[in-house]
């Protein structure tokens, strides 16, 4: 049976940059509805960065797009207020956090408590903020990779849905390892967003939940290690 129109859920991508992971989530997104129960749709595309390369790939593939310029504001609370104004006049099921580049306040991260993902670069609780692959590389680490996690108050400290193991090379430098990272990053998003919109994947008491099973604390892992 199909999802009625209403009932699709409805998803909001916030962006600040290039926008990779949102073309991905977008193309899956594309690919269900001929053949899933649970069509989803992506309703708007926001980004804090009016030069964001995401909303010309966004608008390429004829996504709702707005800006939301976070140096107009002068607080994050201010600016948290106006993007939540923002979202909820697109009426989402879920919002997806596909590199965006603002840290959020506590009012935002409470109102949208359980329907908020973001992918992260590391594997989580490792190397939480910036700059991660050269933390990896500079910490001798043999192994990397990437996390989604729901979001919560605390920075990079949600719990974890899924996360892909990548393997770090003798020879890597952070760019190439971001590059490999970025492979692993359009396949795992997709399939949490896809989990989410079929009601699989939940988040209560701060624990991830896939069908209705607590997960362990890494998330589901997918090991692409030879
Ligand atoms: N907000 C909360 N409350 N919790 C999370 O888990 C969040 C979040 C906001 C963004 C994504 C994120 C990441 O995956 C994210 C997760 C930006 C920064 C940052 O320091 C940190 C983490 C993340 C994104 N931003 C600077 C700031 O002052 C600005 C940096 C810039 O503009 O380049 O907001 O790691
Ligand atoms: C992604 O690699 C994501 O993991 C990272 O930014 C990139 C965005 O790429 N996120 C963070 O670093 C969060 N701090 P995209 O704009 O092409 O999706």
């Amino acid at each position: 049976m199909q999802a009625s129109e209403a009932e699709k859920p409805r998803i909001v991508v916030l962006i600040s940059g290039s926008g990779s992971n949102m073309v991905a989530i977008a193309e899956a997104v594309k690919a269900e509805v001929s053949d899933s129960d649970n069509e989803a749709e992506i309703v708007g595309v926001i980004s804090n960065r009016p030069n964001a390369e995401g909303l010309n790939k966004a608008q390429a593939l004829d996504l709702h797009t707005d800006i939301i310029d976070h140096t107009l504001y002068a607080s994050r609370e201010e600016f948290d207020h106006a993007l939540i104004r923002m979202i909820e006049d697109l009426k989402p099921d879920l919002v997806v956090l596909a590199g965006f580049m603002r840290i959020l306040t506590a009012d935002f991260t409470r109102y949208y408590e359980g329907r908020l993902l973001n992918i992260h670069p590391s594997l989580l609780p490792k190397y939480q903020g910036l700059n991660t692959h050269q933390r990896a590389l500079d910490a001798g680490d043999d192994i990397h990779g990437v996390t989604v996690h729901f979001v919560t108050e605390e920075l990079d400290g949600g719990p974890n849905a899924i996360q892909a193991i990548v393997p770090i090379l003798d020879i890597d430098n952070a760019q190439e390892l971001q590059k490999r990272i970025q492979v692993q990053e359009h396949i795992i998003y997709p399939i949490a967003v896809k989990w989410f919109c079929e009601g699989r994947l939940t988040m209560k008491g701060n624990q991830a939940l896939l069908d209705g099973k607590q997960l362990p604390t890494s998330g589901i892992q997918l090991d692409t290690r030879g």
